[in-house]
């Protein structure tokens, strides 16, 4: 329900987001708890701490709340571009594979594509939308080509879109690992 309201639809229980993705933690609250979502203070810091993903972050006055990425509404993040590590992953499904290798990743509905240091990552993020496959991404290629990376606050790396160039499908183990 956060993640709806944080990163996709806060019209939903009629809150608006800032340009960079914040909103009071007493709006967000009092908003949750009009539409039928009892939500205390206490629970909501329980969630920010125990999210297994971190995918939200209060300001350092712990005032504003904001999700880290993943957004579909038109905000903008401020992150740095950052220099990547040499290879980077994206978790993707088989059926996807051949629109891919035509068009490269796109970010959809998202801002960006979303990457990840670690294979399994990737695997486990590709795993929700059918049988998973991982691509290797030649980042520091495409960085010295002059595409920006950027690393979001709970370490998803973020580009705007990757040409299939610089993709590479990893092959699957005889045990189905990667
Ligand atoms: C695919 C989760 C056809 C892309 C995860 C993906 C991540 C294409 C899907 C975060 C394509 C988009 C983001 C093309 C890309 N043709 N399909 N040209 N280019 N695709 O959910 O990366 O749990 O928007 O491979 O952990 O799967 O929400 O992106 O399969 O970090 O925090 O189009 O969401 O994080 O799907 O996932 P998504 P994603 P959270």
């Amino acid at each position: 329900m956060l993640s709806l309201v944080l990163r996709h639809q806060p019209a939903h229980i009629g809150l608006a987001l800032d340009s960079a993705g914040w909103v009071a933690v007493s709006e967000l609250l009092a908003a949750c708890n009009k539409n039928g979502v009892n939500l205390s203070l206490e629970q909501l810091k329980e969630v920010v701490r125990d999210n297994d993903k971190q995918r939200f972050i209060f300001s350092p006055d712990g005032l504003r709340i904001r999700a880290n990425q993943g957004h579909s509404v038109e905000i903008n993040l401020g992150y740095a571009p950052t220099p990547p590590p040499n290879v980077l992953y994206h978790g993707t499904a088989e059926r996807f594979l051949a629109s891919i290798m035509e068009q490269g990743l796109i970010a959809g509905k998202r801002h960006h594509v979303h990457l990840s240091l670690e294979k399994e990552t990737a695997r486990a993020v590709g795993q929700r939308y059918g049988k998973p496959l991982v691509l290797e991404v030649a980042s520091t290629e495409m960085s010295a080509a002059g595409y920006q990376f950027y690393v979001s606050d709970n370490g998803v790396w973020l580009t705007d879109r990757v040409p299939a160039k610089y993709l590479q499908r990893l092959p699957v183990g005889a045990n189905g690992a990667i």
